[in-house]
């Protein structure tokens, strides 16, 4: 799959290709990020990409023109590599949530164009002729489209074939059951105790060796933490018929 990345901040893409999980996608060829400057499709000579807002208020506007010719060649290099022409994501606090349904359908798919705003916003007349889709991180205020832009691509990565050593791994993720994660455990069995206090050990199920009970005790875990912290969610996998008899009896138990 192919990502085309319209951004100002190039640089701030480059740890992505060089670390980790999304390093191996980048090197496998699972994943194809091309990142192109706006800049260099600017018509003057101070490269200019924005300008202020017809009615005024603050901030600066990304102009239609310099997008609409980075637009065009990324079209024309998908052509030339025969590949088909992908939709165009926009970056944006009005957008959509991202959701881990959105992330899975676009790692099932060649892949997309995103752009990445920076000052107050877009055109409104690139997004009307141009953007499929409007996608948020969330309802918090960041400096501009890249972060999320590599959070998505982050999140995709991990879903391609053969970018996780563990596919277990995926299943097991928050979000893919829609249920929170339990809490995880690993050496030394006991942490040696403070002057103050005693020995932190690992509950003992963990221990015990009985996988059936380390299963329920685990989904047990999910459900109370979820409840807890993610109530909405418990409604959600309820509605789902994701929830046992079992999990519903255990959820009577909790003092929320
Ligand atoms: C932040 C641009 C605020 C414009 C309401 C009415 C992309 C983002 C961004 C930015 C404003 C995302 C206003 C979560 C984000 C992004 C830069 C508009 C004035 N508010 N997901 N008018 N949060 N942010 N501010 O900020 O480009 S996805």
């Amino acid at each position: 799959m192919r990502f085309d990345v319209i951004t100002l901040f190039p640089e701030l893409f480059a740890p992505f290709q060089s670390i980790g999980v999304t390093r191996r996608a980048f090197e496998s060829k699972a994943v194809d990020v091309r990142l192109w400057q706006l800049r260099d499709f600017a018509d003057d000579a101070y490269r200019r990409v924005d300008d202020r807002p017809y009615g005024g208020g603050p901030g600066m506007v990304m102009l239609v023109e310099p997008l609409e010719r980075a637009l065009q060649a990324i079209h024309a290099d998908q052509a030339a590599q025969g590949g088909p022409r992908l939709p165009v994501v926009m970056f944006s606090p009005a957008g959509r949530p991202l959701t881990q349904a959105r992330v899975q359908a676009l790692a099932d798919s060649p892949g997309a164009i995103l752009l990445c705003g920076r000052y107050e916003g877009v055109d409104q007349r690139f997004v009307d002729a141009h953007v499929d889709e409007e996608v948020s991180l969330g309802d918090y205020v960041l400096s501009g489209g890249e972060l999320p832009a590599l959070t998505l691509m982050d999140a995709v990565a991990r879903l391609r074939p053969g970018v996780l050593h563990d596919a277990a791994s995926h299943q097991q993720d928050s979000f893919s059951d829609g249920l929170l994660d339990c809490p995880h455990y690993s050496r030394p069995e006991m942490l040696a105790a403070e002057a103050d206090g005693e020995g932190r050990g690992v509950p003992a199920v963990l221990l015990s060796g009985n996988h059936a009970r380390i299963a329920r005790w685990r989904r047990e875990q999910q459900l109370a933490i979820t409840a807890r912290r993610r109530p909405e969610l418990i409604e959600a996998a309820r509605a789902r018929g994701a929830l046992s008899k079992e999990d519903e009896c255990f959820l009577k138990t909790l003092l929320l």
